[in-house]
């Protein structure tokens, strides 16, 4: 069984969380994207009235092509429950977000949800953080300034670029950051220093945010909460 057929199983596990009349945090990513087709399978067979906010462009218009309702964040009560992907998850919930670029969002959208759940293929569960490089959103001023800084902590930044060489954009025209740290022993201690780098609008370490975490395997899907 391949990663894909594992974030699948992740995928409609997640689906059977969503409750009839919930606000909902749908995330960014090819496991959400079958989170996406599998809530909307129940939208139709159940007549589920669901209402959700998207963390991205791409699942927005996939869940709205799809009878999904979609609102704005700032139209929305607090959510109920966010289901999101993660690059890669510690034993104790942390994680490392962002690899799509949309952590910006995904962090503003889940920090507003009552409920967090992580769905993740069984690669993701790590047992440091580190090894996927963890991306920062950052403002194209002082750019270069921040680079020197970052890489006197020996953080390893790496200017994100897409397949065509061209700068990569954020949903906000920020540029992102990829620290190739390699571990990440006290995420905590490094979250926190990033939260006070100045030109840094956001990392991708979310601490103590998911409270569920639904993996994939080839023998079917993992609670862990
Ligand atoms: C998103 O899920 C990002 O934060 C993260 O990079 C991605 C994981 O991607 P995938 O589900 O495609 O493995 O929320």
């Amino acid at each position: 069984m391949n990663a894909d057929q594992m974030k699948q199983i992740a995928a409609e596990k997640a689906a059977t969380y969503v409750e009839d009349g919930m606000m909902l945090g749908l995330g960014t990513g090819s496991t959400v994207f079958y989170l996406v087709e599998a809530v909307a399978r129940r939208v139709q067979a159940e007549g589920l009235q669901l209402t959700a906010v998207a963390t991205s462009s791409r699942t927005a218009k996939q869940a709205s092509e799809l009878g999904i309702k979609m609102i704005d964040l700032n139209d929305a009560p607090t959510l109920d429950l966010t289901i999101d992907g993660a690059d890669e998850i510690s034993a104790d919930f942390q994680g490392i977000k962002g690899g799509g670029g949309a952590l910006l969002l995904e962090k503003i959208v889940a920090l507003n949800s009552r409920r967090n759940l992580w769905i993740v293929d069984e690669s993701k569960i790590v047992p440091q953080l580190g090894a996927f490089p963890l991306p920062i959103e950052v403002i194209p001023f002082g750019l270069a300034k921040l680079t020197q800084r970052l890489e006197a902590e020996d953080l390893h930044p790496v200017l994100r670029r897409q397949a065509n060489g061209e700068l990569f954009l954020t949903h906000n025209k920020n540029y992102i950051l990829d620290l190739h740290i390699g571990n990440i022993p006290h995420p905590h201690v490094l979250g926190e220093w990033l939260d006070h780098q100045t030109g840094v609008v956001e990392h991708g370490l979310f601490l103590d945010v998911a409270k569920t975490v639904v993996v994939g395997h080839p023998a079917g899907p993992e609670v862990l909460q």
